[in-house]
């Protein structure tokens, strides 16, 4: 990369940056979920903040380090390999692009559909590894991250006193689930570019999950923020041993505002690299998005969104900036 194609794209980056804020110390929830009492806590939780942090999760950390590994050294192979893995479309490696609008950020990723059946061919090349034991590996982790998204999702319902208890879950149980899954790689900032470091240099721009819900788990890098409900930023101290949920758009408006979705970020660190992995939790696209009727007291009327479907959302949502307030067209007036 030449040194005038990485300015042009850092000052892209510090442009997009919005002003300086303040950095709070605050408490974030932080939850047992294999302790069944903890339902009323999460449901505090994403009503305060639409974020916490779960421990006890269950889930085998064989799983988390064997995909590490692999996506540790694929972002570390040379970029004329990396680059031949792409286009992105929209599935595949993607580096400081993000979504099809102009936004930029310091990040390189690897975004995957979890439903549909993807060419691992080429990542496994670089790997020298099998194509199958990628898919694997990928598979593994995908369902652990499902499963855990299925029981907080059910122990949120209970907490709400929603039955069926499934009626989040089940969105992300259907086959045809719209779920999504990301690798993020945050280089650390160039030596070279050391003076722009005291600005908060932008690995990922603020912005909300437009899915029902996101589960994260990142290395011992720091550089996730989020944002509270009174707009301060306050920096996530990372724990690669477990993992930060955070509550979408969609889950948003079936709680009919009463669950948060949280605007988060991350800012590049300086000396390490940050590795994080997502998994984002979709309902099918033929599915209507709309507030729950047993949370709406006199019905429809105090529903505060327009109908719409996953779908509908999810095209509006690719037409929009990272930072732009999505949901925003799809509130009653
Ligand atoms: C944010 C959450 C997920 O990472 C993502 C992102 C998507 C992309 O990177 O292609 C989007 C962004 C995310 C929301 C608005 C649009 C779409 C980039 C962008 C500018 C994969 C998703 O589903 O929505």
């Amino acid at each position: 990369l030449s040194r005038q194609v990485v300015n042009e794209q850092l000052s892209s980056i510090i442009k997009n940056y919005k002003s300086p804020s303040s950095f709070f110390p605050c408490n974030i929830p932080l939850i047992d979920i294999s302790n069944p009492e903890s339902k009323n806590q999460l449901v505090k939780a994403c009503e305060e903040f639409g974020f916490f942090k779960v421990v006890n999760h269950g889930v085998p950390m064989e799983f988390i380090t064997k995909l590490e590994l692999e996506a540790t050294k694929f972002f570390s192979s040379p970029m004329s390999q990396k680059e031949k893995t792409g286009p992105l479309d929209p599935f595949g490696y993607g580096n400081k692009k993000i979504g099809p609008n102009g936004d930029v950020g310091w990040v390189e990723y690897i975004l995957l559909s979890t439903n549909s059946e993807f060419n691992y061919q080429k990542f496994a090349s670089i790997l020298g590894v099998n194509p199958k034991d990628i898919r694997d590996a990928v598979n593994d982790y995908v369902l652990a991250m499902k499963k855990m998204a299925c029981e907080i999702l059910e122990m949120l319902a209970e907490g709400l006193k929603i039955h069926p208890k499934n009626v989040f879950s089940k969105l992300l149980m259907d086959e045809k689930s719209d779920s999504l899954f990301r690798l993020n790689h945050y280089p650390p900032c160039p030596d070279e570019f050391q003076e722009y470091n005291g600005r908060n240099l932008i690995g990922f721009g603020e912005h909300t999950d437009p899915q029902i819900i996101s589960l994260l788990r990142s290395n011992n890098t720091s550089g996730l923020q989020i944002s509270l409900v009174d707009g301060h930023w306050i920096s996530v101290p990372p724990d690669q041993n477990s993992f930060f949920i955070n509550v979408g758009d969609s889950l948003q408006v079936m709680t009919n505002g009463r669950f948060k979705s949280v605007k988060h970020r991350v800012l590049a660190n300086s000396v390490k690299s940050r590795l994080s992995m997502i998994y984002f939790g979709g309902p099918p696209l033929s599915e209507k998005i709309a507030p729950l009727a047993s949370l709406l007291i006199k019905g429809d009327q105090d529903s505060l969104y327009k109908e719409f479907t996953w779908f509908e959302y999810k095209n509006s949502a690719y037409k929009s900036r990272l930072s732009d307030n999505r949901l925003a067209l799809f509130e009653k007036v």
